[in-house]
């Protein structure tokens, strides 16, 4: 007897579907297009369990969609340039693109193996010429309007991986990859001016509503921080070299609170510091600045540490009152935030109050509230009030005020209400070889010229190995002297190419847009291509992203929406976070040598086991603790699943009308519970109905009907077409055994017959005038007046009634009409 192996069907079908092309779309406008993609793979190593999760829950959709009969696009390629691949190249004296697409050959066998409905035909590799060619004419695009420039500023330093960071890339002050504590490096950068879209940022988030995780949003949000205020100038007191007029900006959410400022800080490492700072005071001033630039923006803004400052010797004119506030120079305060310096009001502000207390500076009430004086409580004021010592503004809300306070410096012409950002242009060089080249020549005579587009790509030179890729403070590129000095494309004199390389996050911006057309070589994207795919209707992916990537990439795609190649302004249309894969109840870790290895679960159990563990586990956005499922039994499931389609003996095609009701009732039940589930991303539920099926069908093959019945037959083809979500080498192999020759992606989703939902049915009997006449299967719960109807419709009834008129309907439902002639 035959009995179900995971390895003799993994060998049977392995390969089959790609020769068939089952997963690779017809592109030909014969069926509505859908888009669905999972984040793609950094090439580290081999597949692990987090991707076996990730991908198990997007083949989930993009199988369920092809068998409702869309064309569905589902790609993968690598986000192969990145950091892991140039560390390990200097260790083992290599390229990086040899550790790079020798690892990419080993995870796509294994998701070859893992079997997801991936058109491997669109596979993709940022780090090849042909993409990374795009990326530098992207940026090219981005430079000629002005959205890539250059500014020297202080910018986030990994001292470990000796390159900058953006701001994205720094979590609690240590670099996101090493986690070593990042510093402060005064640089000449590459950025993208992701701030001028920051409005559209927010404003199209309304587009991703109910769509997006409401986690995801909120964080994106807050990671934009738009807030309302206004900038106020305050003129700086006998201020050095500008003949005693030198203005300074502060911004303010607070415009109501001025008269109650009593103090005035600016960024202690911003340069206006070193500028106001009186001559008496500038060695106390650059003794603070060297113990600033030690600490990150984080522990700067901690309410718990002792708040620290130096004076400047100066002092600021409030435009609304003309009293002099000291000057401060003081960490709390940001120099990239705002303006970098702000009026301090202590006693509504619980930063400068705590600053006020630590200098036994002023503390002024002007909201009076219900709660105790700030001075003495320490603790500051920001509920709604009335405003006092405020003198025009005495009397009105803190939102008349606001508003009235706005009025009178417009009015005076020392400050607008303005909106402040918290989000950051994004610092997009890097000091580092693997990525793709910035696409800028630096000419004496020319300044910045940027390559011609038909000389790209800018290739990365490949005789650079081992050591010469070390880590230097600045780009191994610049050592490679033949590669850096050209000619200049402008003048023809002699010039250098920039040496810095581009963020990974560029390339994985507009990844998405390139899988329509991978092989295009005359342009990155191809408009009308796109616009028959659109977006990407589900994506699929970690919330570690939430940020990073997303918002890069919906930053990328207005670009390109700007730049009159696409229609759509956001890029993904629903988003799916898969949870993660934990052994014991943590994170697998190597500290905590709770690894799973993806390979021997595999090996041990079979694909079809793994995946459908994976999805059976828990709803696709919770995690799953591997202690607690169990390959093994779903092993057992598969198997006796399996063993049902052999058993069937009815042939393919026959009529299940003429079969069992009640199996075609569970049949029936558990593709529309199934379809609901799915639709609702309830992946997990869809199993268990497949399961509660297969109990049914074995039932029904065992007794009754048995395994001749077409009932069954439907039933067990359904069981297969339900597998093929999660399980298709079981699923396949099912589906030819009961006599088909397509892939079983291909046979369609079952077609409910809602008839055969109705649970449970009751024999109702029919009288005519006392006398049972006919009977009439209805619902339990019909009502007296569809039973009635019913019963009149009835043929036998209406033919034994002819023309006799009804005098009288007597209704007891469910179960008796009494008709009265
Ligand atoms: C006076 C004031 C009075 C303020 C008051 C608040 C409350 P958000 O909402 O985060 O935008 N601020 C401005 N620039 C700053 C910087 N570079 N570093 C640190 N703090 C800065 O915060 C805006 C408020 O944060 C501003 O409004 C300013 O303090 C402070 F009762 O001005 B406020
Ligand atoms: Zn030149």
């Amino acid at each position: 007897a035959q009995v179900w192996n995971a390895a003799d069907l993994e060998a049977r079908w392995g390969g089959w579907w790609e020769q068939q092309g089952v997963f690779r779309p017809l592109d030909d406008g014969s069926k509505p297009r859908r888009y669905v993609l999972d984040m793609f793979p950094y090439p580290s190593g081999d597949l692990h369990m987090g991707h076996a999760e990730a991908f198990a829950m997007g083949d989930v959709v993009a199988r369920y969609w092809q068998l409702r009969g869309y064309d569905v696009m589902h790609p993968i390629g690598w986000d192969s340039f990145g950091l892991p691949a140039e560390n390990a190249a200097i260790k083992r004296n290599a390229h990086p693109a040899e550790w790079t697409y020798k690892n990419i050959e080993t995870q796509k066998a294994s998701f070859k193996r893992y079997g997801i409905a991936v058109d491997w035909d669109r596979e993709l590799h940022t780090s090849d010429p042909e993409y990374y060619r795009w990326t530098q004419w992207l940026f090219l695009q981005f430079h000629a309007r002005g959205l890539a420039y250059r500014k020297n500023s202080p910018v986030n330093w990994c001292p470990k991986d000796q390159t900058v960071l953006a701001n994205e890339q720094v979590v609690d002050g240590a670099c996101e990859r090493c986690h070593t504590l990042v510093t402060k490096k005064a640089l000449n950068q590459w950025y993208f001016r992701i701030t001028d879209y920051a409005d559209r940022l927010l404003d199209d988030m309304s587009q991703l509503e109910g769509k997006w995780p409401e986690r995801v949003l909120a964080m994106q949000r807050n990671w934009i921080g738009r807030s309302q205020g206004a900038h106020v100038k305050f003129v700086i007191d006998d201020a050095p070299g500008s003949a005693g007029q030198r203005e300074v900006t502060v911004f303010t959410t607070r415009p109501d609170t001025l008269h109650g400022a009593t103090f005035f800080v600016v960024a202690a490492d911003a340069d206006l510091a070193k500028e106001l700072v009186t001559q008496d005071r500038a060695a106390e001033l650059d003794a603070y600045r060297e113990q600033v630039k030690a600490l990150s923006d984080i522990e700067r803004q901690s309410t718990d540490r002792e708040k620290t400052g130096v004076f400047l010797g100066r002092y600021a004119v409030n435009p609304l009152n003309g009293e002099k506030l000291p000057v401060w120079a003081a960490d709390y305060v940001l120099a990239d935030y705002g303006t970098g310096a702000i009026m301090a009001v202590p006693a509504h502000d619980q930063r400068d109050l705590d600053f006020a207390r630590s200098f036994d500076l002023p503390v002024r009430v002007v909201v009076e509230t219900e709660d105790e004086d700030p001075a003495v409580s320490g603790v500051a004021t920001a509920g709604e009030g009335r405003l006092i010592n405020s003198g025009a503004l005495d009397g009105l809300s803190k939102a008349e005020a606001i508003a009235r306070a706005v009025e009178l410096i417009e009015q005076a012409g020392t400050g607008e209400a303005t909106v402040n950002y918290r989000l950051r242009d994004w610092l997009l060089s890097r000091q580092r070889f693997w990525g793709a080249p910035i696409p800028i020549i630096h000419c004496d005579s020319c300044g910045e010229v940027p390559v011609p587009e038909d000389q790209l790509p800018v290739r990365l030179p490949d005789d650079l190995r081992g050591e010469q890729l070390a880590p230097k403070g600045q780009s191994p590129l610049a050592a490679a002297s033949d590669w850096v000095n050209v000619a200049c494309p402008s003048c023809g004199g002699a010039a250098q190419r920039d040496t810095d390389t581009m963020d990974t996050f560029v390339d994985s911006s507009w990844y998405f847009l390139r899988y329509v057309s991978p092989n295009d070589d005359a342009a990155a994207l191809d408009p009308e291509a796109v616009r028959r795919w659109g977006q990407v209707d589900q994506y699929v992916g970690g919330v570690e992203h939430a940020i990073l990537h997303l918002l890069y990439a919906r930053f990328f795609t207005k670009v390109v929406h700007d730049l009159g190649l696409i229609e759509h302004t956001e890029p993904f249309d629903r988003l799916l976070n898969q949870g993660q894969v934990l052994n014991g109840g943590r994170a697998m870790s190597k500290s905590l040598g709770n690894g799973v290895d993806l390979g021997e679960q595999l090996d041990e159990f079979g694909v079809d086991a793994v995946r459908l563990t994976m999805v059976f586990a828990s709803p696709p956005e919770d995690d799953v603790d591997w202690a607690d499922v169990s390959p093994g039994g779903a092993q057992k499931f598969l198997a006796r699943a399996w063993r049902l389609a052999q058993d069937v003996t009815s042939s393919p095609g026959a009529d299940a009308a003429t079969g069992a009701v009640d199996v075609r009732r569970a049949t029936h039940r558990a593709v529309a519970d199934a379809a609901s589930s799915l639709e609702n991303h309830k992946f997990n539920v869809v199993i268990a109905k497949t399961m509660e099926l297969v109990n049914a069908l074995r039932k029904a093959i065992d007794s009754g009907a048995g395994a001749a019945d077409p009932a069954v037959r439907e039933g067990v083809e359904a069981v297969a077409i339900l597998l093929s979500l999660v399980a298709p080498y079981t699923a396949e192999d099912m589906w030819h055994t009961l006599g088909h020759n397509d892939a079983v992606l291909r046979a369609g989703w079952p077609t409910v017959d809602e008839s055969l939902l109705v649970d449970d049915t009751i024999t109702a009997v029919v009288q005519i005038k006392g006398k049972v006449k006919d009977r009439l299967e209805v619902p339990v719960e019909i009502s007296e007046a569809e039973l009635q109807e019913r019963a009149l419709a009835s043929q036998v009834i209406k033919d034994l009634i002819g023309d006799a008129p009804v005098r009288k309907v007597i209704v007891r439902a469910p179960k008796l009409v009494n008709i009265v002639i």
